[in-house]
């Protein structure tokens, strides 16, 4: 049976690069009559960097809002929280006592997070990769759907996977392939063609969120990094022009088209003349998932019952796959 499992960190808005990189992926996985869906709100995660306490019940639900905005229906797939289902963290201390050191210290996600200060980060950044792990060997789900940035950290879950399986003589835990299919599996930042859109750039120019009005919207867009040449008609001319290659696909995705099909129709024009259509493409697909969210995050008790809903399920799955793992360790029962 395949089992999908997602999650992303409540530590700000959900941008662009989150919608096309993963969510909207999530939304086509929805009518798979063959797969069981799991997508959680990760808060444990979010944690492992500063944050407000106060605005992460908040952060949570809103993350929670914009799965459902997107599509992801709770009646079809199980939407929870992490930190509502305690197997995650219990597996994953049992899998950190077999993830090695040097492994972790490759992750680049935690040398981009940890900067030049890695002597002074958490134990919790560091081992971040360990509880991704968790996450999915929990419910031993057999596809994760996610952006390219994540791709290293699945590699390291279907080695624990493996290891385990090996070090015990059993065959536990499937190998969890990473399904890195969004139509925009890397997206960039408004700003710097060279850096990946992310919540934790500090300036939000350098994002579009999906709770942006039209008005943001257009004007992130009109401020968005470009250069001075005009659209080329083939793809590999835009070697070496990364923000305009991150703005064709963008518009790429959100239209549904080829890259290559965009390049047709704007070929020859300049940035002047290929905004204004982006922005209208932008504004048209955002606005309804922004109406719908906050439509949403007006009843936030309807959410939080979904989410508790939704935990219940999750733990249902968790907790026997929790308890065959300590077995097979030799723990008392
Ligand atoms: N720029 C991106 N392009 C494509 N996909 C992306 N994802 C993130 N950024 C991009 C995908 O979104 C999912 C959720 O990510 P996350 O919340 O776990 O955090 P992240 O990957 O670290 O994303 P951010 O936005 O950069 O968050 P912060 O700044 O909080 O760390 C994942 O599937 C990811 O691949």
């Amino acid at each position: 049976m395949k089992r999908i499992l997602s999650g992303m960190q409540p530590t700000s808005q959900l941008h662009l690069g989150n919608y096309l990189g993963a969510l909207k992926n999530w939304v086509n996985f929805q009518e798979d009559k063959e797969a069981e869906r799991l997508y959680c709100v990760v808060d444990l995660h979010a944690i492992t960097q500063p944050y407000e306490p106060e605005t992460l019940a908040k952060a949570t639900r809103e993350i929670a809002a914009a799965y459902m905005a997107a599509g992801i229906d709770p009646k079809k797939s199980t939407i929870f929280v992490q930190s509502h289902v305690p197997q995650h963290s219990q597996l994953m201390w049992l899998l950190s006592t077999m993830a090695q050191m040097g492994k972790l210290e490759r992750m680049t996600q935690f040398k981009d997070k940890a900067g030049k200060n890695a002597e002074r980060a958490g134990l919790g950044l560091f081992a971040y990769p360990v509880l991704m792990a968790a996450d999915i060997l929990i419910y031993k789900a057999t596809h994760v759907p996610v952006g390219e940035d994540q791709k290293q950290h699945l590699e390291l879950a279907r080695d624990l996977a493996s290891t385990f399986n090996t070090r015990y003589g059993v065959d536990l835990f499937p190998q969890p392939e990473p399904v890195i299919a969004g139509p925009a599996p890397r997206v960039m930042s408004l700003r710097d063609g060279s850096k990946k859109m992310s919540k934790s750039d500090e300036s939000d120019m350098s994002r579009i969120n999906l709770i942006d009005d039209a008005d943001t919207i257009a004007k992130k867009i009109k401020k968005a990094k470009t250069d001075p040449e005009a659209l080329p008609d083939n793809l590999k001319a835009l070697d070496g022009r990364p923000e305009a290659l991150n703005l064709i696909t963008l518009y790429a995705a959100l239209a549904d088209q080829s890259k290559e099909s965009v390049l047709t129709q704007f070929a020859g024009k300049q940035f002047s003349e290929f905004k204004p259509a982006f922005i209208d493409l932008a504004v048209t697909r955002l606005s309804p998932i922004t109406a719908r969210m906050n439509e949403l995050l007006s009843d936030p008790a309807q959410i939080d019952a979904s989410l508790r809903e939704g935990g219940e399920k999750a733990r249902d799955i968790a907790a026997p796959v929790l308890q065959e793992t300590m077995k097979i360790m030799g723990f008392m029962p």
